[in-house]
């Protein structure tokens, strides 16, 4: 029996709309596998958590939270929280305390209909961005002198240590070598010239031990329009935690949207949870609807399913959305469609089941 205790954090706004439907899909999937049982508690975290207590989480979250399988987490944001707050004291906060230092984010087209690239099939749109997820430009770590004064200076640092650069990029050749696909590094040593001279050091430093893999490196710059232009090029891709974060936005945009954009943050050694969740935020405008697109949420459930060794289920659920994204007036309105949250969820739960 593969029993799974899984923490939900819907969070903010359609947060907890699409975690819903996710959760009706991991439902569906343990009444369909009499091998798998799912155990769920759910963490009334987020902004409104942080408006009644001045905290995003309880102050021993991370304690409540480690003796989980996984963590599926909805969004954060809300207009009167500022948004930095809302990010690091939550959603970085479960990144760098359980050192998820990988984000795997498929840019993948599920179907023909939803790219805006003329001319490109489902074979040109398929690849993987491995972006890394602890450190870089996210570090936190800066300072802000002379503040309100003409004088004012801000400094944000990016931290790329040996350690960090090295297992990401070590971590993505040896999802290259497994699934024997070309490699591809996007940084900006051009400009940036220490981080990414760093970077593309120790990626050709890490090449080496991988003869088999073919590589090709990239300027940020110059892959943003090829992602546009050519996205055939792409095979894998790894990059830095803020690239990676710009890049499967517009990854999104050339698959279907953020309603349709899924993120692993993983930590390979199992060592602390992992956590799944849709790519797009909270979303206040369309809040509280049923106009929220639940399929970024239950793509995020097939990437836990592949966490959990469940790869059957994992491409059974892909599959299904597949088939789900032909049914266009089954759809919510940012796909052309006229269904709701809801009603789109239970239409992929009667899908899942066939
Ligand atoms: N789905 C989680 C969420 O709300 N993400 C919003 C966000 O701003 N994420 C930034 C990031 O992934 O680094």
């Amino acid at each position: 029996m593969n029993k799974k205790k899984i923490a939900l954090i819907p969070g903010d706004g359609i947060g907890q709309e699409v975690i819903k439907q996710g959760v009706k899909v991991l439902k569906t999937v343990e009444s369909l596998d009499e091998n798998i049982e799912f155990e769920f508690t759910d963490f009334p975290w987020g902004c409104e958590y942080y408006l009644e207590t001045g905290k995003m989480m309880a102050e021993d979250g991370l304690d409540q939270l480690s003796s989980f399988d996984s963590i599926y987490l909805g969004a954060v944001g809300y207009p009167t929280v500022p948004d930095h707050i809302s990010l690091w004291d939550l959603l970085l906060k479960i990144r760098k305390g359980f050192d998820q230092y990988v984000n795997l984010r498929p840019v993948k087209l599920l179907h023909p209909g939803l790219t805006p690239l003329k001319g490109k099939s489902r074979e040109d749109i398929d690849f993987l961005v491995i972006r890394e997820n602890s450190e870089g430009e996210y570090s936190g770590k800066g300072d802000w002198l002379f503040e309100g004064n003409p004088e004012e200076v801000v400094l944000q640092t990016g931290v790329f240590s040996r350690k960090g650069t090295e297992r990401i990029i070590r971590y993505a050749f040896e999802e290259a070598r497994r699934q024997k696909k070309k490699l591809t590094s996007i940084s900006k040593a051009n400009a940036l010239n220490y981080s990414m001279v760093f970077w593309d050091q120790v990626f050709n430093e890490v090449a080496t031990d991988y003869p088999e893999v073919e590589t090709e490196s990239y300027l940020v710059d110059a892959a943003s329009m090829f992602f546009v232009r050519e996205p055939e090029r792409f095979e894998i891709v790894v990059t830095s935690n803020l690239f990676g974060d710009i890049l499967t936005d517009l990854g999104a945009a050339i698959t279907g949207g953020l309603g349709v954009a899924t993120g692993a943050n993983i930590n390979p050694e199992k060592k602390y949870p992992s956590m799944f969740e849709p790519v797009h935020g909270s979303a206040p405008d369309i809040a509280g609807k049923g106009l929220a697109n639940p399929l970024a949420a239950i793509w995020s459930v097939a990437q836990m399913m592949d966490f959990f060794g469940e790869k059957q289920w994992s491409d059974k659920i892909e599959k299904t959305l597949e088939d789900v994204l032909v049914h266009e007036s089954e759809l919510t309105p940012d796909m052309g469609g006229k269904s709701t949250t809801d009603g789109l969820g239970d239409f992929f739960c009667l899908k899942l089941k066939e």
